[in-house]
């Protein structure tokens, strides 16, 4: 294993404690698969750090039986299942708003994202071998080892999504045990949902008839209207972020290229959540015309992100480039920061921008 320092080094590293990095976003265009290494890191508290051996899951709640559960008993019980599917913190491209308004938290560009294969056992399979009802009008609350305040790490997901067979209690990542940062010895993966409902470092599960009360769930992750700020808003009216909403990235070229005139191969990504993403325009005109971008999906894959590439023929000048996608509901994304600004710096998912040079 490659050491933490070392792993640091290839982000781009917005604070130490906590931790938090994006991936550089040509080198995430580079893998459909998103090497552990260069993984976007997102913690709110420190890094825990845990003893596989003595370290035990335990469920209780709405459950038949209470239970306690070591990581071999995981593995020997519950079938093994690998998907492929993107994490998104809900504060990816949040830098792109700043140009509206200040907003809280790390300014992201868009590498805080990636797509892996993460394999464990199905969160489904646990709860229904404990008895979880089947009555779905519940949640599966979560608790962490980390520490945020005075408080450990936790969230809450709907018991159907709970259930549905995509969301998982992870221990590997991309075929290795998971990496201290992304949660070792086990985290639980949500597809589709906010990076922030897919605890790691995973000890205590509850199913319950509420929401899990622990800030991160019951104030923190909310989307507000642009009318409210930090003093005025109202958590209980602000909406929880689950689904992810559709966006798209130009990873390839970089803000401020100097290019030469001529072709230019444009690249990106484009996520849909729990949708996908059927077309991906590209402008070099700020988004007065479009072309097709052609598109790269594993089929297998309904949770993972589509690449995307553009091939224009720029000549000498300024230009704007800029993407949307459209998802299958037939929808697409709003053209400015404006349109989607909140001052928690949520869901930006704006046409993303890039203004490159040709000479
Ligand atoms: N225990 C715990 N789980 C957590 C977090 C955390 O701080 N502590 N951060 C969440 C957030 S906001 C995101 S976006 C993802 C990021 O996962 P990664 O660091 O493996 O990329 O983890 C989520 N799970
Ligand atoms: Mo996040």
């Amino acid at each position: 294993m490659s050491s933490l320092a070392a792993r640091k080094a290839r982000l781009i590293v917005h604070g130490d404690r906590p931790y938090n990095a994006e991936t550089p976003l040509d080198r995430l265009r580079d893998a459909y698969r998103t090497a552990a290494d260069d993984f976007y890191v997102r913690c709110h508290g420190d890094l825990p750090v845990i003893d596989p051996d003595t370290w035990r899951l335990t469920l209780d709640g709405a459950l038949g039986t209470p239970m306690e559960v070591s990581l071999d008993g995981l593995r020997s019980r519950f079938q093994t299942v690998t998907i492929t599917a993107t994490m998104q913190c809900a504060g990816n491209r949040r830098a792109d708003m700043r140009a509206v308004a200040p907003v809280s938290g790390d300014p992201w560009e868009g590498g805080a994202i990636g797509t892996a294969d993460w394999t464990g056992i199905r969160l489904g399979d646990l709860l229904r071998s404990a008895g979880a009802p089947e009555d779905r009008d519940r949640h599966v609350a979560f608790e962490s080892h980390d520490a945020v305040g005075d408080r450990p790490y936790g969230v809450s997901i709907p018991l159907a999504k709970a259930l549905a067979p995509e969301t998982l209690l992870a221990f590997a990542m991309n075929g290795q045990p998971l990496l201290p940062e992304h949660g070792f010895p086990l985290r639980a993966v949500v597809p589709g949902f906010a990076g922030v409902r897919s605890p790691k470092w995973l000890r205590h599960i509850t199913v319950q008839d509420h929401p899990s009360d622990n800030p991160i769930q019951a104030s923190d992750y909310k989307l507000y209207p642009p009318d409210e700020t930090a003093e005025t808003a109202d958590p209980v009216r602000g909406h929880t972020i689950d689904t992810m909403p559709l966006n798209a990235a130009i990873c390839t070229p970089p803000r401020g290229a100097a290019l030469e005139v001529g072709a230019c191969r444009v690249r990106g990504y484009a996520v849909a959540g729990d949708r996908a993403v059927i077309r991906v325009d590209v402008s070099s005109d700020g988004g007065r015309n479009w072309i097709q971008a052609t598109l790269e999906h594993e089929p297998e894959a309904p949770f993972a992100w589509t690449f995307w590439t553009a091939e224009l023929d720029l000549p000498p000048g300024e230009h704007d480039l800029a993407v949307r996608a459209w998802d299958s509901a037939g929808q697409t994304q709003p053209a400015l920061p404006d349109d989607v600004w909140n001052h928690k710096g949520y869901l930006c998912t704006c046409w993303h921008r890039v203004r490159v040079r040709v000479t």
